[in-house]
């Protein structure tokens, strides 16, 4: 295989409710996610992020590993109930301890922290205002955003905003099946917006508080093919495309919505909430690099529903989500993204895949989670040598960690997490994987 640039970053990625546990620790407040996992009906057996794989706890254990396998960045995401358990006001000083030694424990390492500020864990007060549906809560997220910054931003000076933004917007509200749990196309829209609003009312923030931070954001980027050649189908693809991917890129690297799109929007929906000033702002801000997190590509034809496709099951190879295997879409993706939004660094921010892994004499032997990973960065080796600025890749995921709906049920990790003994066992992808590395650093 070729070699990768010496200055790519190999990392891995986690997020706070996956992850920390410690729910009720040191002042955190209630997130929507606490209610909504709790709620009976909405979790894989009612399983809820309240231990989870206890890295508030166990994050010393957590960094020695990530050096042990030679990572050179670890993705994270701050709590903003740990931060402000109201969701804005009193900044708890106990929870921004934690990231403080956290962080503290990475850079001793060597590894460089990648912070998220928002990785789906609402406040619960806010929440109860309406969430992401109360344009407010943009103002709220960037002034959390300054809070964040202005304590950890001498150590971390790499930050995403959002992560997945289409994923909490049409998940969390138009599916239903995350928090805040709703089922609503208006509602789904208007958060959908509010989150750029959010997006870029923070990046003005951050900048305005710290001279040293290069800001981006993840966006979940799904490929979307027509079924066949259908005229229907065909556009169909093309709003799904425009719906999943083209409004967030657009907004972001560009301060503007797809023309087709809002009219696709309007037409079901009353989209005055756009407003003037919100627009103008968004078009002020620009990111310092773009995060996406690939996981596979859809083959859809119209739906029933205007903004609701139907997915055609996939033909090939599948993870345990069910989910497509298609290294050679993610080169495609990053050319894609390359092309049409030029000059903006790229990272893939998580790719990973969940298999169903069994502990054998203390191996896992996870030879399909190594092929994914040894194929998927082989296509951003490809992408890069079709010229695209491709920085850096974080797999999906360091640990086994709460799936949201599917609670426990399905792990991404390169590290194996026994729940009931909380035993760390790094499985066999993740050997690879630091072979890999090392491998990279020696012919570099
Ligand atoms: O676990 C999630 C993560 O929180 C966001 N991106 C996709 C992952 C796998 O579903």
């Amino acid at each position: 295989m070729k070699q990768f640039p010496k200055e790519f970053v190999f990392g891995a990625a986690t997020a706070a409710y996956q992850v920390e546990g410690a729910a009720q620790e040191d002042g955190r407040g209630p997130s929507i996610w606490d209610v909504f996992a709790h709620t009976p009906g909405k979790t894989y057996l009612g399983q809820t992020g309240d231990i989870a794989c206890d890295q508030y706890h166990r994050y010393q254990e957590d960094v020695r590993l990530m050096r042990d396998l030679g990572l050179a960045s670890y993705r994270f995401s701050i709590a903003w109930p740990r931060i402000l358990p109201s969701g804005a006001g009193q900044v708890n000083q106990a929870g921004v301890d934690y990231y403080l030694r956290l962080t503290e424990a990475l850079l001793e390492q060597g590894i460089t922290p990648l912070a998220t500020l928002y990785h789906w864990d609402l406040p619960q007060p806010l929440g109860e205002r309406g969430g992401w549906t109360n344009r407010d809560t943009a103002s709220y997220f960037a002034e959390y955003a300054a809070a964040v910054v202005d304590r950890l931003g001498d150590r971390i000076h790499r930050w995403i905003t959002l992560n997945e933004p289409s994923v909490v917007a049409y998940v969390g509200h138009l599916l239903g099946q995350h928090a805040p749990g709703h089922q609503d196309t208006a509602e789904a829209l208007r958060v959908a917006h509010h989150l750029m609003v959010g997006h870029a009312e923070a990046v003005e923030a951050i900048r305005a508080h710290s001279s040293l931070a290069e800001i981006g954001v993840a966006l979940s980027l799904s490929p979307v093919h027509p079924a066949d050649a259908e005229p229907a189908n065909v556009a169909a693809a093309s709003i799904y495309d425009g719906q999943l991917n083209r409004y967030f890129l657009d907004a972001v690297c560009r301060g503007e919505y797809p023309q087709d799109v809002l009219a696709a929007y309007g037409q079901v929906v009353d989209l005055s909430y756009i407003a003037q000033a919100d627009m103008n702002l968004m078009k002020r801000q620009t990111i310092d690099f773009l995060g996406i997190n690939y996981y596979f590509p859809s083959v859809v034809r119209a739906g029933g529903h205007p903004l609701l496709v139907e997915t055609l099951p996939p033909d090939g190879p599948v993870t345990e989500m069910g989910w497509p295997i298609r290294p050679e879409e993610l080169r495609d993706l990053l050319r894609r993204v390359a092309r049409d939004y030029p000059g903006i660094p790229l990272y893939v921010t998580e790719n990973g895949a969940a298999f169903a892994d069994t502990v054998e004499a203390g191996r896992v032997h996870d030879q399909a989670r190594a092929d994914f990973l040894r194929s998927h960065l082989e296509a951003c080796l490809a992408a890069i040598d079709d010229g695209v600025d491709l920085r850096g890749y974080y797999v999906w995921s360091l640990l086994d960690n709460f799936e949201w709906a599917y609670g426990y049920s399905k792990r991404f990790g390169i590290v194996y997490v026994d729940y009931e003994t909380q035993q760390r066992i790094p499985k066999d992808s993740a050997l690879w994987l630091k072979q890999f590395i090392a491998a990279q650093a020696d012919n570099g």
